[in-house]
């Protein structure tokens, strides 16, 4: 399964992957996802919002478990953010046959659709349609960086835009959802342990920040003339890191648009992004309301205009206890090993699906902890030890 992914929308350049919605690149991932239902003899449907589900057993029973993950990528992102969880998914499945494991329950296998939000700017859009947090209306305003809206692009890959929207039937279907992903951080690799369960995830949100001044000519406007919106932006990005760490936070400036982006040409507008997480809603909202205060002072300084725009938010997600305490159970019996439980700054399908499902999560030791790059990493025999995490798992809540 590995091998027949590894190819898909990597550039050949950076060795980075460049898996956006609704392109076909996507519509490559989704092809091997169906292939993998098919070839296990699986259930395959696609839902109103284009996520994939793979079944075994069906699911109109009710208290299904679920388990998988999303195959979309950041720019140049690596090859285990996302595809981990839903390769593990199938092996795992693989394993409990091997096992003749007799399953009480429905078993489903997902792949949640633009998941990292790369190409319309918001994370987890399948999984917050369905959830019901994120309404048509709103995703069809969507617009990539050409312009291209989020319900033409879904119509040029072959899906209905009209169709999107809650979906709480399928959600009263799952008793429980289990994402495996690759640790986005370092604590296993710290603690000696190849496994871990999720606690919570911090609260995290992406805001634009305009800044609009006047375009000019780079070699005759004098300094004292020009209203340079890029010298308040680099401004609001120091004090971004300077509010960040004052509050135990992180904040960001990852992605920018210039215009006229002409490198003889003083710029009439740049808009940067801020994504910032904290361990709690207090410190995000005070860090991200002081540097909206700093980047006014220094658009006003500068003769700039500055307009702020919230475009994404999450709030605290504390995973089910009964669920993790169930999981930490499992592997603790099956190893005897104890399963560390850690917090994470990073997004996932399985907390917008929190507020509607017992969900849990399992992360697989990453040696280096970098992630959203191409030097992500996880080594085969702790991908296996993940594996049969996820198939001792499964199986406890599925084959009781
Ligand atoms: O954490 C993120 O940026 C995304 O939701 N994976
Ligand atoms: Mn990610
Ligand atoms: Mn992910």
């Amino acid at each position: 399964m590995w091998r027949d992914l590894l190819p898909l929308g990597r550039h050949p350049a950076t060795h980075g992957y460049r898996r956006f919605a609704w392109t076909g690149v996507d519509g490559d991932c989704r092809a091997w996802f169906e292939e993998q239902a098919a070839a296990r003899g699986l259930r395959y449907e696609v839902d109103r919002n284009g996520n994939q589900w793979a079944w075994l057993g069906d699911p109109a029973a009710g208290d299904a478990v679920v388990t998988g993950s999303h195959l979309d990528s950041v720019p140049d992102g690596g090859a285990f953010d996302g595809p981990l969880g839903v390769v593990s998914a199938f092996a795992a499945l693989d394993e409990l046959r091997g096992r003749d494991a007799r399953f009480t329950r429905s078993l489903g296998i997902v792949n949640f659709g633009d998941e990292e939000g790369a190409r319309f700017g918001l994370a987890c859009v399948g999984s917050r349609l369905t959830a019901g947090q994120l309404t048509r209306e709103q995703a069809h305003r969507l617009t990539d960086g050409d312009g291209v809206t989020l319900p033409r692009a879904m119509e040029a890959a072959g899906y209905d835009p009209d169709a999107i929207g809650p979906d709480p039937e399928r959600l009263a279907r799952i008793g429980a959802f289990v994402e495996l992903h690759v640790e986005q951080g370092r604590a296993l690799d710290l603690s000696g342990d190849r496994v871990g369960i999720a606690s919570a995830i911090w609260p995290h949100g992406r805001w634009r920040f305009d800044f609009r001044g006047e375009a000019n000519h780079a070699g005759t406007t004098r300094l004292a003339d020009r209203r340079d919106p890029m010298l308040s932006y680099a401004e609001t990005v120091l004090a971004a890191r300077r509010e960040a760490e004052l509050a135990g936070a992180v904040a960001t400036f990852g992605k920018i648009a210039v215009e006229p982006n002409g490198v003889n040409a003083i710029p009439s507008l740049v808009r940067g992004w801020l994504d910032s997480r904290a361990a709690d809603q207090d410190s995000l909202d005070a860090v991200v309301a002081d540097v909206e205060k700093a980047a006014g002072e220094y658009a006003a300084a500068h003769g700039v205009d500055l307009a702020v725009v919230r475009e994404s938010f999450t709030p605290v997600v504390e995973f089910d206890h009964a669920l993790r305490d169930e999981l930490a159970r499992i592997l603790g019996t099956d190893t005897g090993l104890t399963v560390p439980v850690l917090g994470t700054g990073a997004g996932h399908d399985a907390g917008i699906l929190s507020g509607s499902v017992p969900t849990a999560m399992l992360f697989v030791r990453n040696p280096t902890g970098v992630s959203h790059s191409p030097a992500e990493s996880a080594t085969e025999d702790d991908c296996v030890a993940g594996v049969l995490a996820l198939a001792d798992v499964l199986e406890g809540l599925a084959c009781r």
